[in-house]
């Protein structure tokens, strides 16, 4: 039986006596972190019970379950979420309010665990919560870092690393599981042994190994009751000292095994859509895999005995190609572990196995040097080895003569392991993140695949969890839509569409334009208190929140603001809606020129904020420490949201989703998931400029781009450029900024210069912004506008992604809970 949060009355009491039970203290003198501790054991007994049920009747009813394997997942914080799925939200912030407690503050206390990178592993988080919603029993399937993403400090203008101490103290939402460990092995050589019946036995020695444990984690559905795992693994040594190497004097070897559990899990590596190929990074990849497939095969085999219907039971979705050793270690499970043949080993592994690609960087697609992979895991690349044998001989069956293709699909070529490769030769299913991206896949990045294996080709459009991204990060627009509409929207985004009978309606499009003014008061005050800046709630809230990526070009957004400035310096009496250029992005610690990207925003925010003569028309504001947390708030603030990619290269985004659920107006160029969004909205109620996926493939396979023309034919452009090297906006050094000058103009620089065609769309956003400006100032017009967005943003749920996952790869059964 589903439990129910305890009422208001209730959670009062149960809350004190939490306080007083963990910390021996009375409710008065209790710290905010002590109430947030208290609060979180109270609603973890309810999710407990809860969890407890749902693992029972999964026993019961036997459904078939997902094994979502993930490097990351970018959870956020669990409290607030799991108040909202529990449906006890309100009793507590009740319960918190009648003891004098704001709720925000309680929330604050909680460490942010930031297991990913960006939109990858927040795509993951959203997943798990659709499939709990959904009623889908699903596992997912990663590592707990001891630092996840590192925190964002900003000194000066520059960003500065901090690491992420989020397990200091227990985390209260992780409960270890040391009756499900296993030993993951490393290095040492692999001895053959001969057996009576013709077969071989592979003896793998010499290794080392640690113990990998599970820390589970409950992943709440939204008032339904159901409870699904997050599993992370942590690695311990297997002896803390090897004993007998220890007395014989070698104290390395002793300590090896040791330090080896105490690396692997230690930190997540900082990079977005760029792979740097650290073996520390493919230790961490065996690690959580081998370990997550032993659980799986170890649960099935508790209740079914026929391990080649392995597949009707169990499916194992690899995000990007970071988990594609799945592959080789079942193979090496199935028939080292449970004797099965080559042949059927492969069966069964290939009807379990499917693979997402999430990027077109070439940078990202992960490729390891053979001879460290074969050092490493020297069992698995024999493995490897007979995999790739028998695909090339079937792309010669299937291309007979065409040499160069088999050399360019090989899974072993040019002295590295291509995993995309290895993924989709064994995946049953490949599938992109949306329309455009898949399409790309198919005819460009992946063709020679696509060409092989056309079936296996699909499209899966990501989604965001409304749960999260409205009725938590914006709950006053939430009430607001629940007032006018109901609640269906909250399983069923799609109902989203019934606001459009309010089109029309001059009140309702006022109230909801309040909404946004209380939720850009509310941005502005933390913005006040974080960066010292007051910004006027009133002026557009123009945001560009995510990674740092030189592809998703932030630097065209800040160019554009530096000619801003230029326009109104020059022309004073010039007609402009006074603007706060908002912007937050972390950048890979090792990426230089993302790095000094912030910097320039940074430093032309200092002169933009501090010239008295602009009448405050202009702000430019860089939040530290961009995040879960606070991109809550930060979208339920936007009124115009910042997509602005070069197209092609932006697999799909869901910050653009965010934005549009919580009523800001994109501007961006035809890419991604930005296309769909486009078509869902009609062109009135987006801002698209710039050049075209196709145009932009065309330069790059023609290589007919160059940007000085770009330069010599627009004055604004030439003026904007030299105020990069000119001491404009870093008087000290005025050749601060020569790298980023040099990326747009030198071909000496870079391989082109320009990759990103900043200064072919230099002129198109500008544009798009002057529409932006008149648009803005009819309020009646960009009310519609915006409300339309919430009202078309039902497509972009990610409870409907993952029922088109379930329905076309997955076919999973539903649990049945009373
Ligand atoms: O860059 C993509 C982003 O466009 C997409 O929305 C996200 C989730 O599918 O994945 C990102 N990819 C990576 O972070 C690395 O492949």
């Amino acid at each position: 039986m589903k439990r129910q949060m305890p009422s208001t009355k209730e959670l009062e009491r149960e809350i004190k006596d939490r306080v007083k039970s963990m910390f021996r203290k009375d409710f008065e003198d209790a710290t905010e972190e002590e109430i947030y501790r208290a609060c979180a054991e109270v609603v973890n007994d309810v999710v407990i019970d809860n969890w407890l049920t749902t693992q029972k009747e999964f026993v019961k009813q036997d459904p078939k379950c997902v094994y979502y394997m993930s490097m990351e997942f970018l959870i956020g914080r669990l409290l607030g979420n799991n108040m909202i799925n529990m449906r006890g939200y309100t009793e507590v912030m009740d319960a918190l309010a009648n003891l004098g407690v704001d709720i925000n503050l309680i929330e604050d206390q909680e460490p942010d665990p930031a297991l990913g990178n960006g939109g990858l592993g927040r795509l993951a988080a959203c997943f798990l919560d659709s499939l709990a919603t959904l009623q889908y029993p699903a596992y997912g399937c990663g590592i707990r870092y001891h630092y996840g993403m590192f925190k964002q400090k900003i000194n000066d203008g520059f960003q500065e690393e901090v690491p992420d101490d989020w397990l200091q103290t227990r985390y209260p939402f992780e409960l270890q599981r040391s009756e499900y460990e296993f030993e993951v092995k490393f290095g040492g050589w692999v001895r053959y042994e001969n057996q009576p019946d013709g077969s071989t036995k592979y003896i793998h020695e010499g290794y080392n190994s640690v113990i990998a444990t599970p820390y589970d984690m409950p992943i709440t559905g939204f008032d339904n009751g159901m409870v699904n795992t997050l599993m992370i693994w942590d690695a311990k040594p297997k002896e803390v000292f090897r004993l007998a190497s220890f007395e014989r004097g070698d104290y390395n070897k002793a300590v090896e095994d040791m330090n080896l559990a105490r690396n692997l899990t230690e930190v997540l590596y900082p990079n977005d859509n760029h792979i740097q190929g650290k073996e520390l990074r493919l230790k961490q990849q065996y690690f959580f895999v081998s370990a997550s497939l032993q659980r799986a095969i170890d649960k099935y085999l508790r209740y079914h005995n026929d391990i080649m219907r392995l597949p009707e039971k169990v499916v194992f979705q690899m995000n990007d190609t970071h988990p594609t050793l799945t592959v080789a270690e079942l193979m090496r499970l199935l028939m080292d572990e449970h004797g099965l043949g080559w042949d059927d080993a492969w069966e069964v592994t290939t009807h379990c196995v499917a693979y997402t690609n999430h990027t077109i960087m070439a940078e990202a697609l992960e490729k390891w040097p053979e001879d460290i992979f074969k050092g490493l895991l020297p069992r698995i690349y024999m493995i490897v080895e007979e995999i790739n044998r028998r695909f090339c001989e079937e792309i010669k069956a299937k291309f007979p003569g065409d040499d160069e293709k088999v050399h360019r699909m090989a899974i072993l070529a040019d002295g590295q392991v291509k995993m995309a490769h290895m993924a989709i030769c064994a995946g049953f299913s490949v599938n992109g993140v949306a329309a455009l991206h898949t399409e790309i896949l198919k005819n460009v990045s992946l063709h020679d695949f696509y060409e092989m294996y056309p079936e296996k080709f699909n499209n899966k459009t990501n989604g965001i969890t409304q749960r999260r991204f409205l009725m938590h990060g914006n709950y006053k627009l939430s009430d607001w839509v629940i007032k006018k509409i109901g609640r269906g929207w909250i399983t069923d985004l799609s109902q989203m569409e019934k606001l459009t009978m309010l089109l029309d309606d001059k009140k309702s499009l006022q109230q909801f334009m309040d909404i946004k003014l209380e939720n850009k008061k509310r941005l502005a005050k933390y913005i006040f208190d974080h960066n010292g800046i007051a910004v006027d709630p009133n002026s557009i809230f123009d945001v560009q929140v995510k990674r740092l990526h030189e592809y998703k070009r932030q630097l065209l957004n800040i160019l554009h603001v530096m000619y801003l400035y230029n326009q109104i310096k020059e022309h004073p009496e010039m007609d402009f809606y006074p603007t706060t250029f908002i912007f937050g992005a972390k950048a890979s610690a090792g990426y230089e020129n993302a790095k000094l990207i912030i910097k320039l925003i940074n430093n032309v925010g200092a002169v933009i904020n501090n010239d008295k003569s602009i009448d405050n028309k202009l702000k430019v504001v860089f939040i530290e420490d961009y995040r879960v947390s606070n991109a809550e708030w930060i979208f339920a603030a936007a009124d115009v949201s910042e997509q602005i990619s070069t197209a092609s290269k932006e697999a799909s985004g869901t910050g653009n989703m965010k934005f549009m659920l919580n009523g800001a107006v994109t501007i961006g160029t035809m890419d991604g998931a930005n296309v769909e969004m486009y078509q869902e909205l009609g062109g009135e109620n987006i801002f698209i400029f710039g050049m075209s996926s196709d145009e932009v493939i065309a330069h790059e396979k023609n290589h007919d781009y160059n940007p000085v023309d770009e330069m010599n034919k627009n004055p604004h452009i030439q003026k904007v450029l030299s105020q990069l090297v000119n001491g404009n906006y870093s008087i000290d050094n005025p050749e601060l900024f020569r790298p980023i000058y040099n990326s747009l103009l030198n071909t000496q620089c870079t391989e082109r210069a320009d990759t990103y065609f900043v200064l072919k769309d230099f002129a198109s956003y500008c544009e798009a912004h002057e529409k932006i400006q008149e648009a803005y100032k009819d309020r009646e017009k960009w009310a519609r506008m915006a409300l339309s967005n919430v009202a078309h943003v039902g497509k972009f749920s990610s409870d409907r992604t993952i029922q088109e996952y379930v329905d076309d790869i997955w076919h999973l059964d539903k649990l049945e809970l009373k």
